[in-house]
């Protein structure tokens, strides 16, 4: 990968730390894994909200950037994260599965926050001899790029959408739907998971801002500015899930989980508890799978790993409200004296080898999101599968950005037909071993051939290249 010859600052909701038994240590996700060598050899920067009372380190260990904390206080934290972040631009940026709440007071705390995130910045460039290069990322922050443009007018400045971008007729439903182009289109590069998400913001900019010309991946702005706006799908690290997946650990935990399940087909679940997840609508195909086919009772089991998300929002103690209602129903109704749950639900985050295992484990991986950006479970379980040589059937929703990439080797579902569902759950658990085999090895060779490197590699081309004149 060629890379920059600038540091790195990257600005983040969060800091890319958590604090462990074993003290500070860089945290796990995809994003800090893949930047993790770029950063090794560029240096730099990260600035995020610390979360954390006693506050974070300015360095940990096997991680080279410095890390600059933006303290908030309770009342921001109400209202520019778990208000308007949450509550206004995800379930808006997610085709309104919940209705977005507008609320003039969480507007005026995010633009503050995002000013705050924009001091730090400010001060950190102020000390770097070099302009660096600054990489924003996500919904949270989409003020960020013409707040930062003036802290660093030589910097070439990208910003990556984590979330779907919506299409323009739903994201004029915004009041502040200008504010927030205008603020991104201050950056050098704009990227997005694909390219229907690229053309809604396209969409979206050419009828907010007419005079905007399209010319292939670049937008031309009625100054004359060049910038690119492009679609650069995420992925995960191949290497380490593929290790992972036959790692003793991972045997040990899959030894447990064969017994455990043993005569038993296992649908799998793996998904923060969140809305946009269709966590409820697949129960409910089970539901209707085991109304339907009573000869299929006691010969399949579905395990749901729900991460706990955001409780501190309304939205979200409903949901798992209502999924584990759904949950004790449908044991309450199908459990045989005697015998084992046909519904196992964790409330939990497991660790990775045991999330492996039940990738392993899985016969038919159920990824049915209503909405997602990407979904990088889906990428996981291939990869893991392959990797372990196993032949299990991906469900996957056709509305989430990784069902652009695999074609018709998933099985894909429209989790909105929740009987649709259950139909198309009974087929995956009958599909001829080696179609499944093929299957398999064709979705993780695409996964192989775009990784998270290639990612990161092509975000950061495109930003340098970027933004021209006048
Ligand atoms: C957002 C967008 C986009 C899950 N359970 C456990 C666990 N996980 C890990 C998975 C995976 C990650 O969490 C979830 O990533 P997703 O991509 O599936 O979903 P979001 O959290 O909603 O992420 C999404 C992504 O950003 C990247 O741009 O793909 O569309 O919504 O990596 O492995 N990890 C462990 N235990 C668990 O129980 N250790």
């Amino acid at each position: 990968m060629e890379l920059p010859e600038r540091p790195l600052v990257i600005v983040a909701n969060r800091l890319p730390v958590s604090r462990t038994e074993d003290g500070w240590q860089p945290a796990s996700g995809g994003l800090v894994t893949a930047l993790k060598p770029v950063i090794e050899q560029l240096g730099g920067a990260w600035i995020g909200w610390d979360d954390d009372p006693e506050g974070v380190p300015p360095r940990v260990d096997d991680f080279n950037a410095d890390l600059h904390p933006v303290s908030l206080t309770e009342q921001e934290v109400a209202e520019y994260y778990h208000g308007f972040a949450n509550r206004t631009l995800w379930p808006l940026f997610h085709d309104l599965v919940v209705e977005p709440v507008i609320d003039r007071g969480w507007w005026r705390t995010y633009e503050e926050v995002n000013r705050r995130f924009a001091d730090t910045v400010r001060k950190v460039v102020a000390d770097a001899e070099v302009p660096p290069l600054i990489w924003i990322q996500d919904y949270h922050l989409m003020l960020q790029p013409e707040l930062v443009r003036s802290a660093s007018p030589d910097s070439p400045i990208g910003f990556f959408l984590h979330t779907p971008f919506p299409p323009p007729e739903l994201f004029a439903r915004l009041p502040w739907r200008d504010q927030i182009l205008h603020g991104l289109l201050a950056a050098d590069a704009i990227g997005f998971h694909t390219r229907v998400y690229r053309d809604n913001f396209v969409r979206s900019v050419q009828q907010l801002y007419p005079g905007v010309t399209a010319l292939g991946e670049t937008l031309v702005l009625p100054d004359g500015r060049q910038i690119r706006a492009v679609a650069h799908p995420i992925s995960i690290d191949v290497q380490e899930f593929g290790s992972l997946a036959v790692s003793d650990e991972t045997e040990v935990e899959l030894a447990e989980l064969e017994q455990q399940f043993a005569g038993r087909k296992v649908l799998l679940g793996v998904d923060r508890l969140d809305y946009t997840k269709g966590i409820r609508h697949r129960l409910q195909s089970i539901e209707l799978l085991l109304e339907r086919r009573p000869d299929l009772r006691g010969t399949f089991a579905f395990v749901q790993i729900a991460v706990p998300s955001r409780d501190d929002v309304e939205e979200y103690r409903r949901l798992r409200t209502s999924v584990e209602t759904e949950v004790g129903r449908i044991n309450g109704r199908f459990t045989e004296p005697g015998k084992d749950v046909p519904v196992h639900y964790l409330y939990r985050g497991v660790p990775r080898e045991a999330l492996a295992a039940y990738y392993r484990l899985a016969d038919v991986m159920c990824v049915t999101p209503l909405k997602d950006g990407m979904n990088l479970v889906a990428k996981e379980f291939v990869t893991v599968q392959s990797a372990a040589g196993g032949d299990g059937v991906l469900l996957l929703s056709e509305f989430c950005g990784t069902a652009m990439e695999f074609a018709d080797d998933a099985v894909r579902s429209n989790p909105f037909d929740v009987e649709g569902q259950s139909y198309l759950m009974e087929s995956a658990l009958t599909l001829e071993r080696e179609d499944r085999r093929a299957r398999i090895a064709r979705m993780a060779e695409v996964v192989r051939d775009g990784d998270v490197y290639r990612w990161v590699g092509d975000e950061l081309a495109g930003i340098a290249e970027g933004g021209h004149g006048p």
